[in-house]
């Protein structure tokens, strides 16, 4: 469980109770389901807002992540609130209603489950990054476009960078990634816009990672000039720093680069609250609601732009 203090965090059991309360409390909005098996085999939940929800409309399609990395726990919270959001409100309020209506919303509160539970395990923390796998491949450089490419991450696998043996050798990342491929219909991709929750930095960033060139094959500068215009916009909102995520290092096998690179799905990559390391990754369940409220605005930036 999480450590004294910390106990309005979610932990993996809780989680899936939350979601499975969402649905049971609200059946015409919320459909909950799995995207697949974490690798010690833990569900990888997803649950789906959208009125009608049992139906598969053609309505914009909006994906979010959260907790690719282990101990990222502020991320999870993030997920949850979405949920909470556009289920809890649609009654009485216009906006949200509005959104959810014409659009079907994704969210995934833990892509790697077995990480974030091994993080917290005993009752302290472990400073865990990456799956539990082997050593732990970093799920986040294990994404199939241009994998491994750039030095942007590591062939070692006891670095926290490790990409694994092959692309998408990591179930967690693999079973997402095959959700996004069948969500091609009609030769169409349906999931349109997308946000992965990391900690911490503050930051909007949006591809290419592998690369520090605004434009290369795959993005032209007027898709580039897109990215940078909504990331912009989105931050203006939450007040984070908005950039190129190679501004930041140059990753490889990242998801976002994945998401435009083979679906040309406008995915961001948000790092949340804090700024700097103390309190780094690890701060007090005391701060959930503002830093995961503070991103609200955001939220419906993202949906909103999923037309
Ligand atoms: O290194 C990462 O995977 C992310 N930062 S974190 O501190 N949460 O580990 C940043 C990834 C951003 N780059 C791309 N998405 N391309
Ligand atoms: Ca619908
Ligand atoms: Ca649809
Ligand atoms: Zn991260």
């Amino acid at each position: 469980d999480f450590p004294p203090g910390d106990q309005a965090y979610h932990t993996y059991a809780e989680t899936t109770a939350e979601l499975q309360q969402t649905q049971s409390s609200f059946p015409a909005l919320a459909k909950l389901t799995s995207v697949g098996n974490s690798y010690q085999g833990r569900a990888l939940n997803m649950i789906k807002i959208s009125d009608n929800v049992a139906t598969d409309e053609n309505e914009p399609e909006v994906l979010f992540t959260c907790n690719q990395h282990a101990r990222e726990h502020l991320t999870t919270e993030m997920c949850l609130r979405i949920v909470k959001r556009f289920t809890s409100l649609y009654a009485t309020d216009a906006n949200i209603k509005k959104m959810v209506d014409t659009h079907e919303i994704y969210v995934i509160p833990n892509v790697n489950p077995d990480g974030s539970e091994y993080d917290i395990s005993g009752g302290t923390y472990h400073m865990w990054r990456k799956n539990r796998q082997g050593s732990g491949t970093d799920t986040n450089r294990n994404w199939g476009y241009k994998w491994g490419c750039c030095g942007g991450s590591s062939g070692s696998p006891s670095s926290e960078t490790y990409r694994g043996p092959s692309a998408f050798s990591a179930p967690e990342s693999k079973a997402v990634a095959d959700f996004v491929n069948g969500r091609v219909v009609g030769g169409v991709q349906q999931i349109k816009t997308h946000i992965d929750f990391h900690t911490y930095s503050e930051l909007v960033l949006w591809p290419f990672g592998w690369t520090y060139n605004n434009t290369a094959p795959g993005m032209t500068q007027a898709e580039y000039d897109k990215f940078a215009a909504l990331g912009k916009q989105m931050a203006a909102t939450n007040g984070y720093t908005p950039e190129q995520s190679s501004d930041l290092y140059i990753t490889d096998g990242a998801v976002n680069d994945w998401m435009w690179g083979t679906h040309k799905i406008l995915s961001y990559t948000f790092e949340m609250y804090p700024k700097g390391s103390n309190p780094g990754f690890y701060p007090p369940g005391s701060v959930i609601p503002a830093q995961t409220a503070r991103n609200d605005k955001a939220v419906d930036l993202i949906i909103n732009a999923a037309v």
